[in-house]
């Protein structure tokens, strides 16, 4: 490899000043030893995607859209081989998958030593927030990677340059990532070489074996998310696998803000994306924030507030249209510089397509599936094999979305109105109930139970509790985390509401009862105006449910009985739930006495309930 003198050279010639990150760049040139080192910003946008156009990483899909494809054993996070490391036994949690840090590190070394001779080192200085935020200090990396697709992908999900970083001294994430060879890496085998490591008390990264999404972009997860959510629980703030949306009232003024958290693929870019205001007679305004990750603490006036820490959208591309999410689509229109992966491509007329895009073309010459074969040519037994992999994406940064709010970068957040929780969940889960209790809604949270999805590999479909959708992203011991969001939401002056949503329920048949999208706005609006004290809703023992004529039903389309039973409790199943509840929460030592309390009163209105 180059020898030091190179890295200071490449370091110097990019502006890099501070000695801190510098000396972290040097010390791993060293260990996974670049031929060449290249410091990035948003301003090689453009000159990078040359490169990767001109050596086939990239391909035209369109003017000024790109697609690619990652490695066909490499499409989605692997959770088994997703680790939190730390110097505290203490900090082993039933999820976080726990590690000494001593023991990681020297494996991850080995691997990455030498990984990455031939190649570019990239340096990636990035700001997991707005600039100027409150909680700037925790939000600056630099990411270190030998993979130039990892680069534009940063560069559109997060702020890219040296500016963000050389004035915060030894703030900063360190976030190493090779790509290893992928061919060989036994993915999903027993000889399983991947590792995907945060030592989070050293602020430490080490990802060895992937080039795709959250396995790769360490800014986005295993910062924004992983080490971000442990830095929060020692420093006072949450970090969340939310979307954050804002909804303004034309006729009041009011403006109230929600975020929330369903599991990966389950529906967050869609409701932050594309509710439709012109559906409710055009009296409301709604503003995207962001799609998958909220930073919230309580400012020094008492008030709740969140900030979306991404720049941009890594949005499942599956059932994207003009019907589901006209939004994400005018995002990636020709001009935006967006990103499309593992979808399938014609290679003559460059078009993209995936399984419910719309209409499947009929003439399949020069269409490619996400493996890059031709459709033309697959053998009988492949005719039904989807054309686009379930997890493949689309990039976009947020000044793409054409719903973003004007006040998206703004340091100080939003003030945090509603916190609402859901996933994919075919019965018991009503359309929405409120939860005026905050140890009530707390224990709603960590009681999230819904279908797994393709966002992480080997799992779709299994049924499991993903508490506040943190299940592959939790750092710290679950008790610590019930306690720590007692913590931040009581001290909040403005308390939120919470409530849960579901927008998938399944009639005996498998069709969804509620047309969901677009329409879940109705929902939203209820809420509002339940925080309000306009509606009063209906008491059940898990919360409050809209009654019919509280709900705006204009316009929406659904068969009047489906519409009772996503407003109805199901007091049996309800029941039974309480149990796998019980169970599921003794696994979390120390939970805290508000949780247990929560969780015997809502089993005690529903024993007085069935009664
Ligand atoms: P991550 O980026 O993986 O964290 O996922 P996400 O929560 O942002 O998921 P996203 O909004 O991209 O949705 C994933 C899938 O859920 C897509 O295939 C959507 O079509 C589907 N989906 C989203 N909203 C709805 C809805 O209201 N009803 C139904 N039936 N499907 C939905
Ligand atoms: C998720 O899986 O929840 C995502 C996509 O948001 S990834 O960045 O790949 O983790
Ligand atoms: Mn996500």
């Amino acid at each position: 490899m180059s020898d030091m003198v190179d890295v200071e050279k490449a370091l110097d010639e990019a502006g890099l000043t501070n000695s801190y990150v510098r000396d972290y760049v040097v010390h791993w040139a060293g260990v996974t030893r670049p031929d060449r080192i290249e410091v990035v910003g948003a301003a090689d946008d453009a000159r990078l995607v040359e490169e990767a156009l001109a050596a086939g990483e990239l391909l035209p899909a369109g003017e000024g859209l790109y697609y690619s494809r990652s490695y066909h054993k490499d499409t989605a996070r692997s959770e088994e081989r997703t680790i939190v490391a730390t110097n505290d036994p203490s900090d082993k949690g039933v999820y976080n998958n726990w590690k000494p840090a001593e023991e990681m590190k020297p494996k991850l070394i080995e691997l990455m030593t030498g990984a990455s001779e031939g190649k570019t080192m990239y340096v990636i200085p990035y700001l997991m927030s707005p600039k100027g935020a409150p909680l700037e200090r925790f939000a600056a990396g630099v990411e270190l990677t030998d993979n130039r697709n990892v680069v534009l992908q940063m560069i559109r999900m997060s702020r890219v340059g040296v500016e963000y970083i050389n004035d915060l001294g030894d703030s900063f994430v360190k976030a190493v990532h090779v790509t290893g060879d992928l061919e060989n890496l036994g993915q999903g085998t027993p000889d399983d070489k991947r590792y995907f490591v945060t030592v989070a008390d050293e602020r430490t990264i080490l990802h060895f074996g992937s080039s795709y999404g959250g396995n790769a972009l360490l800014g986005k997860i295993a910062h924004g998310l992983r080490q971000g959510a442990y830095d929060g629980w020692k420093n006072g703030f949450l970090v969340e696998q939310f979307m954050l949306l804002g909804i303004t009232d034309k006729q009041t003024g009011k403006k109230y803000n929600i975020c929330g958290g369903f599991p990966s693929a389950s529906g967050k870019t869609n409701l932050a994306m594309t509710l439709a205001p012109d559906a409710l007679g055009d009296r409301y305004h709604v503003e995207f924030y962001g799609d998958d990750i909220a930073w919230i603490w309580v400012d020094d006036s008492g008030t709740l507030r969140g900030f979306n820490p991404e720049n941009g959208v890594f949005g499942v591309a599956k059932d994207t249209n003009e019907k589901t999410n006209p939004t994400a689509l005018d995002s990636i229109v020709p001009g935006t510089g967006a990103i499309f992966t593992n979808v399938a491509y014609n290679e003559k007329t460059h078009e993209v397509w995936w399984e419910g895009r719309g209409e499947k073309p009929t003439d399949l010459d020069g269409w490619l599936d996400w493996k890059g074969e031709p459709i033309a040519e697959r053998s009988a037994e492949d005719a039904d094999a989807p054309w686009a992999h379930p997890n493949s994406r689309f990039t976009t940064t947020l000044a793409n979305v054409p719903n973003v709010a004007e006040d998206f970068e703004d340091p100080a957040g939003v003030e945090i109105h509603g916190v609402i929780f859901g996933g994919r969940t075919s019965d018991r889960e009503p359309l929405i109930r409120a939860i005026d209790d905050i140890a009530e809604g707390v224990y709603d949270g960590l009681t999230l139970g819904a279908e797994a999805t393709f966002a992480a590999d080997g799992l779709d479909g299994q049924l499991r509790y993903d508490p506040m959708s943190m299940r592959p992203f939790m750092s710290y011991p679950e008790g610590a985390y019930a306690a720590h969001w007692l913590k931040v939401i009581g001290a909040a002056k403005n308390k939120p509401v919470f409530a849960h949503v579901n927008w998938f329920q399944k009639g005996d048949d498998g069709r969804f009862l509620w047309p969901g999208y677009r329409e879940n706005l109705r929902p939203l609006v209820w809420l509002m105006q339940y925080r309000a004290g306009e509606v009063q809703g209906r008491r059940t023992p898990v919360g409050v449910l809209p009654l019919k004529d509280e709900l705006l039903l204009e316009g929406l389309e659904i068969r009047p009985d489906d519409l009772d039973t996503v407003l109805s409790i199901d007091v049996p199943r309800w029941q039974q739930e309480i149990g796998f509840r019980e169970e599921h929460l003794q696994q979390f030592d120390g939970l805290p006495e508000e949780i247990w309390e929560a969780h015997r009163r809502v089993a005690a209105a529903l024993e007085a309930e069935a009664a």
